[in-house]
């Protein structure tokens, strides 16, 4: 596709993210209507009424574009489709954590061409275009380059919804105590590669996710300078390590140990 049709989707991406993050604002009571997808795994009324508002302005403005959600599925593996995550963070929605975001990314034959996440609570919009930087309500962010990893956090989510693997992170988790101030665990996964890649972390260690809780996070952290390694490459299942460049390695190995 030409850079041109990529720029006007990327416009429509950042307008439906204000959309539907000035809709959840106005309807978080609908957190009270949770239904349980699997143990440990939930969906609100939100998520469905934002990934349906989000498929109808892809629709309208690109009709035949496919888009792989995460509440209606979708196109899994195509050349070139949207990936949305209506709410990445229900757990935090429905229990009125703040940190909860929409994450819409695009990818083509050559890769993640741009990803936009909204985070409605503060009033955040993190976007970034594949060459073009990474910025936060306008103003372009970079990871913390600073290289001296004892003074920043570590986002690191224990394996919630996979009990019979929560020994094996904890022995990692431990060791990053060894290079890090402390640690923090958002439960948004697209926060908290937002979070990296604006240097609030200077890194980022969770496992079993799926790309739609990603997808747009990890343009947002390259474009930002930083750099992320999949650690699996099943997109329903990934092992995702984000950290600053200068952090990259050091984290690398800190995992492996
Ligand atoms: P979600 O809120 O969209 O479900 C929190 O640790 C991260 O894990 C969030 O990005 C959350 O996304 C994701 N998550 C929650 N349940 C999941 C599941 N069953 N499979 C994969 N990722 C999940
Ligand atoms: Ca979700």
């Amino acid at each position: 596709m030409a850079e041109g049709g990529l720029h006007s989707r990327f416009r429509l991406a950042r307008e439906i993210a204000e959309e539907a993050s000035s809709f959840l604002l106005s309807h978080e009571s609908l957190r009270l209507s949770t239904r349980t997808k699997a143990e440990n795994d939930y969906v609100t009324e939100a998520d469905r009424a934002v990934e349906g508002m989000i498929r109808q302005s892809i629709g309208r403005a690109f009709p035949g574009d496919p888009v792989y959600g995460e509440e209606f599925g979708g196109d899994t593996g195509g050349r070139s489709r949207w990936i949305i995550d209506p709410i990445d963070g229900t757990v935090n929605f429905m229990t009125s954590f703040p940190d909860y975001t929409v994450s819409i990314a695009y990818e083509d034959e050559h890769g993640l061409a741009f990803g936009v996440v909204a985070v409605p609570r503060q009033h955040e919009v993190f976007s970034a275009f594949r060459g073009e930087g990474a910025f936060l309500n306008g103003s372009q962010i970079h990871t913390d380059e600073s290289g001296d990893t004892s003074r920043t956090l570590a986002l690191l989510v224990p394996p919630h919804r996979h009990h019979e693997m929560l020994d094996g992170y904890i022995v990692r988790m431990r060791r990053f105590y060894e290079i890090i101030s402390d640690v923090r665990s958002i439960g948004s996964a697209a926060l908290s590669l937002c979070y990296v890649a604006c240097g609030r972390a200077s890194m980022y260690y969770e496992t079993a996710l799926h790309i739609y809780d990603c997808a747009a996070g990890i343009v947002i952290v390259r474009e930002a300078g930083g750099m992320v390694t999949l650690l699996s490459d099943d997109e329903a299942w990934l092992d995702i390590a984000a950290s600053s460049a200068a952090a990259h390695r050091k984290m690398l190995e800190t995992i492996d140990g």
